[in-house]
């Protein structure tokens, strides 16, 4: 394998004159130029993507990065969880290397059910640890069975003397086998469908919890099966409300959802910025290649297609942080945040794929970063809510509101 070498050209950075649009403050315009800097001063061998993904979390929160994953009350960087932060981490992270981006995604996903719903000692034991890079954190939802339906999942907890019993699997678990604890999903009523789930705080050295099943996948970053052969957990590992779990994993996807469209963005315009470097360098038919119709064509419709998905991005992250009527919680929220991942993680794809035709046969060639590029984007349409539930999401919503 081919290591995706980090950063690409230095010539390259990310754009950030979108930061003047309305939905961000001076605040959100001083950390996007700040984490321009940052990041592309960082220099990671990501030829092994564990050990890469490691060193990330560990740059990531020496530098302070990972506090805007958790709130200030447990050494986060604000009072709450802001979304346009989160949006523009992701999107420059994602456009300098995509799997910095994955290792500070994974902090915020896995420990934002704790964020939400832990208790104080919950929160106490993890959160600070996980802003300072120093606990590794994993969200065990999807099993081999139940992707999209998440309802249907069978890992069973069952109540024992001293509190839960584990027994199943989870599979597609990021950060697995790497993780340091997983927030995991299980059935606590089989009957009850949705509403016989709870969420369970795992430590990764719980006896009878196999994370060793690593998943290779096109786009390498730590991924595995999980097996639980009967973990004893405590009373004080459940989560939230038993029996409250569907829910929180819905609320805790809702969060990271806009972040997930801000990922895409980020590869998009830096695929975009590839091949606009790419066609004013390129001489063909005796100019450059920027200087045919059919190219500008091509570079206005991925230039469309970006301010697009980025202009949902951004309308999500901010109705979370700023609306009261069609904020966090609210169905209007989980549409917008269903439009923004939907749109951006298809219109990434579509920008990546006219990149790497721009590129010609260097565009297929292992090591290119619109080659990298064109892998990386594809599990985003898939994972954290495939476009097909998306499309289910806003269709229900478009029946009902
Ligand atoms: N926030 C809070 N509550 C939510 C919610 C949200 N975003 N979405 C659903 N709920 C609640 C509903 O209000 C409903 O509550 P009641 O039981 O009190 O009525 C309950 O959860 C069930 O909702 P619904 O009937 O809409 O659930 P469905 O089984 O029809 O499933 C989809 C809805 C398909 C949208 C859901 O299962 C889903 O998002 N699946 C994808 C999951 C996913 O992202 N998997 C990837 C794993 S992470 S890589």
């Amino acid at each position: 394998m081919v290591a995706f070498e980090h950063p690409h050209p230095h010539n390259i950075s990310a754009p950030t004159t979108h930061l003047e649009l309305p939905f961000f403050g001076d605040a959100h315009r001083s950390l996007a130029q700040d984490l321009v800097a940052w990041t592309s001063e960082q220099r990671v061998d990501e030829s092994d993507d564990r050990a890469a993904c490691r060193n990330w979390v560990q740059r990531l929160g020496s530098a302070g990065w990972l506090r805007y994953c958790v709130p200030a009350a447990h050494g986060g960087a604000l009072p709450a969880l802001d979304s346009r932060a989160l949006v523009i981490l992701r999107e420059t992270l994602a456009f300098y290397s995509p799997l910095a981006d994955f290792a500070f995604a994974m902090q915020g996903l896995g420990s934002g059910a704790i964020t939400l719903a832990g208790t104080p000692a919950q929160q106490a034991a993890y959160l600070p640890a996980v802003a300072r890079g120093d606990k590794i954190a994993a969200f065990a939802l999807s099993e081999p069975e139940a992707g999209s339906d998440v309802a249907s999942m069978r890992l069973q907890a069952s109540a024992s003397p001293d509190g839960w019993r584990l027994d199943g699997e989870k599979t597609w678990i990021s950060n697995g086998g790497l993780a340091d604890f997983y927030v995991t999903f299980a059935k606590t009523d089989a009957q009850a469908g949705s509403r016989g789930i709870s969420a369970f705080v795992v430590d990764a050295d719980t006896a009878g919890l196999d994370a060793s099943a690593h998943i290779d996948v096109m786009a390498p970053h730590p991924l595995a099966t999980l097996r639980y052969a009967g973990c004893e957990l405590p009373h004080s590992a459940l989560l939230g409300t038993e029996n409250g779990g569907f829910k929180l994993a819905m609320q805790t996807l809702d969060i990271f959802r806009a972040s997930v469209a801000a990922a895409a963005l980020g590869m998009a315009r830096r695929a975009l910025a590839e091949a606009v470097a790419h066609a004013k360098a390129r001489q063909m038919f005796g100019q450059r290649l920027a200087d045919f119709q059919l190219t500008q064509a091509k570079l206005g419709e991925m230039r469309a297609l970006i301010d697009a998905a980025a202009l949902l991005t951004y309308r999500a992250a901010w109705l979370r942080d700023c609306s009261t009527s069609q904020g966090a919680g609210t169905p209007a929220y989980t549409a917008a945040a269903a439009a923004a991942k939907l749109t951006a993680t298809e219109n990434a794809q579509r920008v990546i794929d006219m990149a790497v035709q721009l590129f010609g046969g260097r565009g297929v060639r292992v090591g290119e970063v619109v080659e990298h590029l064109y892998r990386d984007i594809r599990a985003l349409r898939i994972y954290e809510g495939a476009s097909e539930v998306q499309l289910l999401i806003l269709g229900k919503h478009a029946l009902t509101h």
